[in-house]
Order: C-alpha cells, then sequence, then structure tokens
C-alpha cells in the first residue's frame, strides 16, 4: 500500500492519476478464449485440429470433458483480475441424453449448460462458429468451397451460430460478439483467385440475410495471412476481410498473429478507428509464424493497449484473447496471458497522452523520447500490485495452480 502511494506520488509527477488509471481499468471487460483448455479439442468430433493452426506440446491434464473444461476455467477465472466474459467456439457444444447434432444443426440447447455456468458466474458469452476439424472441410475449404454440399453445409452452420449468438445475448444480457474466421486456402499458387473469394462472399451474405438483432449480436470477420498448408493463398486476406466488414456493416476483427511478421496491429487500430464504430482484437503472440504463444507484458502488446487508451477506444474495442499452448500448464496459460492484457492496460493508462502528442504536434520529438523512455523506468508494479488487491486476487497464482495440478490435473489420463 505504501508502495502505492510512492507510486502515486511519481505518476502524478508526470502528470497522471493513478486513481483514475484504476478506476477505468476495473471497466474494462475481456473475452477469454475456452480453448486453451484443451487445445481446440472440443467436444463434437474425434477429428484431428485442421484448418492451418496447431497446438503444439503434451503437457499433461488437459481437460477431457465439459465438466473438466468448466472446472478448469473456474480456477483461470478465480485468479483473473476485473471483469470477463467466455468465449466458446461451436464445437464446445454439450450434447445430452446420447443425442448428437453435426455443425449445421447445432441449436441453442447445445449449449444450455454453457449459458447455466456464465449465468452462474455473471458472465456474458462470446461465440465462434468452428469451420475447421471437421470432415465437410473439403480440401482446406469451408464457405468458399466449389462443391455446392460443403459450401452449404457451412452456410448452414453459420446461421445456426447467429441464433446461437443470439441465445447468448438474450439469456445473459449482454451482448454476444459472433466472430467468423475460415481457414480456407491453397498450399501451392492458385489458377483462381477471385472465384473462392466470390464464393465466401456469397456465403457471408447468405449467413447474414438472416434476421438477427444486431444490438445483441455484433458479427466480427477474422482476416488471416496464411495458415499451415495454406501458405501461398487465404480467401479471407486482409483486403477481402476489410472491404468485406465495410460494406456489409460488421465489425472487423484483427488477430496480431495474422500478418507479416513486420506488420504490427498496434499501427493498424487507428485507421479502423476512423472508419469503424466498432472493432474486435485477438490478442496473442505470434513467435516468427502465428504461433500462438502465451501473450506476455512484452512491447507489442503494450502498443496495442496503448493505442485503445490514447484514442479513447476502451469502448469501441471488443478485446479477447487467442493463443493455444499444449506444452505448459494450462490454466497458467489462461491467467498469464489475460493477466499480461490486462497490465498492458494499465500501463498504457498510466501513460501522459495528452501531453506526449503535444510534445509530437510542436515537433518536439526529444522531449517525446525521452519522456517515454522515463516512464518506462516509473513504478508501474505498484499500481498493478494495487490493482491486484483492489481486485482480490493474489500477485502470486502459481501456488494455487500447482495445488490444483497436484490434486486434480494429475489424476487425469
Ligand atoms: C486462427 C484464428 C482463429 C482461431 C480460433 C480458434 O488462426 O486466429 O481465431 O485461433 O478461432
Ligand atoms: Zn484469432
Amino acid at each position: 500500500m505504501s508502495n502505492y502511494i510512492d507510486a502515486k506520488n511519481t505518476y502524478a509527477a508526470f502528470g497522471v492519476d493513478a486513481e483514475q488509471a484504476l478506476e477505468r481499468l476495473k471497466e474494462v471487460c475481456v473475452s477469454v478464449h475456452c480453448w486453451q483448455g484443451d487445445d481446440v479439442t472440443g467436444f463434437d468430433t474425434a477429428e484431428a485440429l485442421s484448418g492451418g493452426i496447431q497446438t503444439t506440446g503434451n503437457y499433461p491434464g488437459k481437460a477431457r470433458t465439459p465438466q473438466e473444461l468448466m472446472d478448469d476455467l473456474d480456477v483461470a477465472f478465480s485468479l483473473i483480475p476485473g471483469k470477463k466474459k467466455l468465449n466458446l467456439h461451436a464445437c464446445y457444444a454439450i450434447f445430452e441424453n446420447g443425442e448428437r447434432a453435426d455443425r449445421n444443426a447445432l441449436e441453442p440447447r447445445h449449449f444450455a449448460k454453457w449459458v447455466e455456468f456464465a449465468k452462474a458466474r455473471g458472465m456474458g458469452i462470446d461465440f465462434n462458429p468452428t469451420f475447421f476439424s471437421h470432415p465437410m472441410v473439403r480440401d482446406n475449404l469451408t464457405l468458399s468451397s466449389p462443391v455446392d454440399e460443403v459450401r452449404k453445409f457451412w452456410v448452414e452452420h453459420g446461421k445456426a451460430c447467429l441464433k446461437i449468438a443470439e441465445y447468448f445475448a438474450n439469456e445473459t444480457g449482454v451482448p454476444s460478439v459472433m466472430n467468423i474466421w475460415i481457414p480456407d486456402g491453397y498450399k501451392d499458387l492458385p489458377a483462381d483467385r477471385i472465384g473462392p473469394r466470390r464464393r465466401f462472399k456469397e456465403s457471408l451474405d447468405e449467413i447474414l440475410s438472416i434476421p438477427y438483432d444486431k444490438k445483441k449480436v455484433y458479427v466480427t470477420l477474422e482476416s488471416k495471412v496464411f495458415g499451415i498448408g495454406l501458405e501461398s493463398y487465404t480467401v479471407g486476406s486482409a483486403e477481402f476481410c476489410l472491404s468485406y466488414a465495410d460494406k456489409a456493416g460488421i465489425t472487423p476483427l484483427m488477430d496480431n498473429g495474422h500478418y507479416h511478421p513486420t506488420e504490427l496491429v498496434s499501427d493498424k487500430i487507428s485507421s479502423l478507428l476512423l472508419f469503424h464504430e466498432n472493432m474486435a482484437l485477438h490478442i496473442t503472440r505470434p513467435v516468427r509464424w502465428d504461433s500462438d504463444h502465451v501473450v506476455l507484458f512484452d512491447d507489442e502488446t503494450r502498443e496495442i493497449a496503448k493505442e485503445l487508451v490514447r484514442n479513447d477506444a476502451l469502448d469501441r474495442v471488443f478485446l479477447a484473447t487467442d493463443y493455444f499452448d499444449a506444452s505448459i500448464n494450462r490454466i497458467s496459460a489462461l491467467v498469464t496471458g489475460v493477466r499480461n492484457v490486462k497490465k498492458a492496460l494499465l500501463y498504457a493508462l498510466l501513460e501522459p497522452a495528452a501531453q506526449l502528442k503535444k510534445l509530437q504536434d510542436e515537433a518536439n520529438y526529444t522531449d517525446m523520447m525521452i519522456l517515454q523512455e522515463d516512464l518506462k523506468t516509473a513504478p508501474f508494479g505498484a499500481v498493478w500490485e494495487e490493482y491486484l488487491r483492489r481486485e482480490q486476487v493474489d500477485s502470486a497464482y502459481m501456488p494455487a495452480v500447482r495445488a490444483y495440478e497436484k490434486k486434480i490435473l494429475s489424476e487425469r489420463a
């Protein structure tokens, strides 16, 4: 506490109100992806993970059933400070009484258990149709397939998911973000680039043609530059997705693993904010490729956070995490990554943004650089500790994770 008071005074000398920063952070919600808990396996098929994404590692104790995943999420949630939402994929449908439904026939009731779970924890639910890990993904294509039967199947899946997202919003009272990402693409140079994109466009139009309440469901569209085995061409490229989102009045989503390695999402956010009411982010950590490592408190995560804060955009941007590391304790992975998103936001909230902007506009790049450098050694840790204290979570979360691992995870084969 006394460390915090000292820190508060140091920030005050920078012209920053630490109390205000803490108050603001309280209101920020991060959507926590369930799929870190089981290496993106889901419960509806026995298919291997496909779509050009990959988990590596075989750390013991992954969740194998809905109950195990819920239990693990509960442990993670208890250690993650602040507001959270649950982010589900369609492949996490929970079938009861021996019933099963294929992806194109999913219904709200297949997610009733998740609604019960979220409601009991006062959370909203975000949603994702699952266009991968399924036999109807033919030749790495779904919504852009030239095979009518395949395309139709996935259009039906998209429509089914829209209804499920609306159900989540109705049940929880919190709007649901429904994110569309398709893996479709080609390993080698295609002969026809426009055909698949035209079909993707038509498929999206068909999905979005069903009535849904736009105040309750925010449809987002996620682009990608390449996937494993899909190196030469992806249908849902950045240009396609931005243009489509703009035209259809839906929300663009940027995943910071989905660009060439020197392109930075932190530099893209401001442009989207100028042209879209809302945007969405998948916060991840690409290491040399879209590797989906656990989010760290690193330069780019902080830079993304600064863009949100500087542009007063925290209420316009849907924040979600998206990574999957199977080589470490999965609960620690969830807690570490989501904490780091919040940590980066607090760091950004402790920046004298107006003063820095002024220095830039006065072309005083010297002082602008020095001030930014000085901020790096300001006592951020003490303010972060104070935030954790107020949210009633411990700074050290590994004892709780290890205790659960010893008692529960180690019993899983
Ligand atoms: C894949 C995309 C997508 C997935 C999740 C599981 O590259 O990032 O968002 O990671 O939907
Ligand atoms: Zn993503």
